[in-house]
């Protein structure tokens, strides 16, 4: 009897041990720029918005579409990224630049061009790291070495694929070799790109959220997941805020997920809102409210046009105060029609800048 409860105890215990405590959730908060991020569905990090499932591992290598990446050395690639990103509590728009390393990160920050962004295992450093570059955003950061072996193998390479329906972009380290060893991991990075489509204000709850997720997904490593593979977090546009995630946690099938939630209110001149994040329309019984916050007195101009451009009516042209404002618009043109059933855009120019939101009148 004795013996059988020790056996007991000791088969929960392995049970306990044997169910990965992986879910690790970091609040937004000042410390960590308002990034969270989450490995497990079960634990999702807060109520509001609801949340797509994680992904699971799609390989990219082997698609006929994806970019094989060259030269093979240390020198960063420079792609010009095809639409927004929110990083941060900054845009990063068409044209601008993301680099992607074979040392397993990506970066936004200028500074990336032909950086080789050393300190190597082991003196792997936890994120942030004030070196540049910065804004990194890192998978699995380590010396990597895909000069050793030779095209046209397709392993030991990165891979990048821009998908234009979903705008997500993926970047496969597939079997790449580590500098001092042979061991080879093979993961990603995804991210989720779409322009302002992916941010979303909620009065209510008080907070921003920006669907534009970024996701790191674990395949295989042949040293196994341990924290001296390297390090996996990201940063700030500075290095002084980020996050390191435990690579010991890390595990063949893991997702870990980042997405940005901020206060609504937190809208300062020099801060994280600037007021096109802030401007929302909100549809009601009849008409809409357009709801936008300043940071200081801001000569404010809203316009309606419908998708060929015509302009329909100014809801306003004129200053206003710091704060939150929110102005009514009756759904009629300037001549007082009511406007047909379509897509029209609220343009707004406040200062410096200018933004527009779609509205579908039914
Ligand atoms: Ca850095
Ligand atoms: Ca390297």
């Amino acid at each position: 009897m004795r013996t059988s409860s020790i056996i007991l105890i000791s088969l929960v215990s392995m049970m306990v041990l044997a169910i990965p405590a992986h879910a690790w959730v970091a609040e937004p908060t000042e410390e960590t720029g308002y990034y969270y991020m989450y490995d497990d569905q079960s634990d999702p990090p807060f109520d509001y918005p609801e949340l797509p499932p994680l992904p699971t591992y799609v390989a990219i290598w082997d698609n006929p579409e994806a970019h094989k990446l060259a030269p093979y050395s240390d020198t960063p690639f420079r792609w010009h990224m095809p639409d927004s990103f929110w990083y941060y509590g900054q845009w990063y728009e068409p044209g601008d630049n993301l680099w992607f390393s074979s040392d397993g990160w990506v970066s936004f920050d200028p500074a990336a061009e032909g950086c080789s962004f050393p300190i190597p295992p082991p003196a792997i450093p936890p994120f942030p790291v004030t070196d540049v570059p910065n804004a990194v955003i890192a998978p699995l950061w380590q010396d990597m070495n895909p000069t050793q072996t030779p095209d046209p193998t397709d392993e030991n390479r990165f891979y990048y694929l821009y998908d234009t329906d979903d705008k997500n972009l993926i970047i496969e380290w597939y079997r790449i070799q580590g500098h001092a060893s042979t061991h080879e991991y093979t993961f990603e990075v995804v991210l989720q790109m779409g322009g302002q489509d992916k941010l979303v204000t909620n009065r209510d709850s008080e907070v921003v959220f920006s669907y534009h997720f970024i996701e790191f997904l674990y395949n295989t490593s042949s040293a196994g997941w341990t924290a001296e593979n390297g390090a996996t977090g990201f940063e700030d546009q500075t290095g002084t805020h980020g996050i390191t995630y435990p690579a010991e946690n890390l595990a063949d099938g893991r997702v870990i997920r980042m997405g940005y939630k901020g206060p609504y209110t937190a809208v300062k001149e020099d801060g994280v809102l600037s007021p096109i994040e802030t401007l929302s329309v909100q549809s009601k019984t009849e008409g809409y409210d357009i709801h936008f916050s300043l940071p200081s007195h801001t000569r404010v101009k809203l316009e309606v046009f419908d998708v060929t451009g015509r302009h329909l009516r100014t809801l306003a042209d004129k200053t206003y105060t710091a704060g939150t404002h929110t102005l009514y618009w009756n759904g009629c043109d300037a001549k007082g029609r009511k406007i047909a059933q379509g897509v029209y855009l609220v343009r707004m120019e406040a200062g410096k800048w200018k933004t527009t939101r779609k509205v579908v009148v039914y």
